[in-house]
């Protein structure tokens, strides 16, 4: 039946569950921004979400893509989405393998996983929402959460200094790398896309805002946190050592580069071994 969600947006029904439209995120929330041009770079290059699965973790991004993909999801414990994208990737290397959490679930409690997957040089692609605090749980302190920035658990400002994880990726060994604000849609995009077309470890960082927690707590509005991505978004090219001290958003691709990904060096592996050997068992 052709209902008005039907014709509100051709995704709906097609890369989006009818059932759970329209989504439960906050007002102002930055996840299904992504979500969309996610959808928009698969659509382009694939036409259908065949051979795709998508695996997230515990917190509000990881509800972008399960229960809203209509694609096989698998939506896991706190923190191990990595592992379990692994295991997916090599028990079946045809597929598509894409995560897609929150910087809570991949850098806190995940944090080891997402550093020996990029060492790896795994061949899955990784999207972290960043949003600077622990959403869904109440915007608790995060390793993303900025310095001084007040959060429920920090509520006369944080003493840690934040992960620069994009930095970190590409020195952990990732093949792409790229950080971009939910103001920088198309740019998003095309990464995406660019990404999809790699092999080895892609890693894409968002930076979203939080409406109801992160914000509430340290900006007057979403709006101030967008304007604040569009003022202070410096392009990685063109980005000096004073518009890093100087707390600019370092926006752009960081690396984007060709070292043989995990399954290709493990097929070779297993091709020497059954030359020398015979057989493996
Ligand atoms: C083992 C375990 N510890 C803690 C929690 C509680 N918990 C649920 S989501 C979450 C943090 C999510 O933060 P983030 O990944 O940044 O996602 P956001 O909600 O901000 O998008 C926590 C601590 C849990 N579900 N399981």
């Amino acid at each position: 039946m052709e209902t008005k969600l039907n014709r509100i947006h051709p995704f709906v029904g097609k890369y989006l569950r009818k059932e759970v439209m329209p989504h439960g995120m906050c007002p102002g929330c930055g996840n299904m921004t992504v979500a969309n041009a996610l959808i928009r770079a698969i659509d382009k290059k694939f036409g259908s979400f065949n051979k795709f699965v998508f695996v997230s973790g515990i917190g509000c991004a990881a509800w972008i893509p399960s229960p809203h993909f209509l694609a096989d999801t698998v939506h896991v414990l706190h923190g191990r989405a990595i592992p379990t994208a692994t295991g997916i990737k090599l028990a079946n290397p045809e597929l598509n393998v894409i995560v897609i959490s929150g910087d809570g679930d991949l850098a806190a409690i995940g944090g080891n996983h997402l550093f020996h997957a990029a060492r790896r040089n795994m061949d899955i692609m990784v999207i972290l929402v960043n949003n600077f605090n622990y959403g869904m749980t109440g915007g608790q302190l995060a390793p993303t959460t900025p310095t001084n920035a007040r959060t429920i658990t920090t509520p006369y400002g944080n003493i840690e200094e934040p992960f620069n994880l994009a930095k970190l990726m590409v020195e952990a060994g990732a093949n792409f790398v790229a950080r971009w604000t939910i103001i920088h849609v198309l740019q998003l995009e095309k990464s995406f896309e660019k990404a999809l077309d790699m092999e080895g470890f892609r890693f894409i960082e968002v930076l979203s805002p939080c409406t109801t927690r992160y914000v509430r707590w340290n900006l007057r509005s979403a709006m101030e946190l967008l304007d604040y991505f569009k003022n202070n978004s410096v392009y990685v090219k063109v980005a000096t050592e004073e518009d890093i001290k100087s707390g600019k958003i370092i926006v752009g691709e960081f690396i984007s580069r060709r070292r043989e990904g995990y399954l290709s060096r493990y097929k070779k592996i297993k091709e020497n071994a059954l030359k020398s050997w015979g057989s493996l068992s």
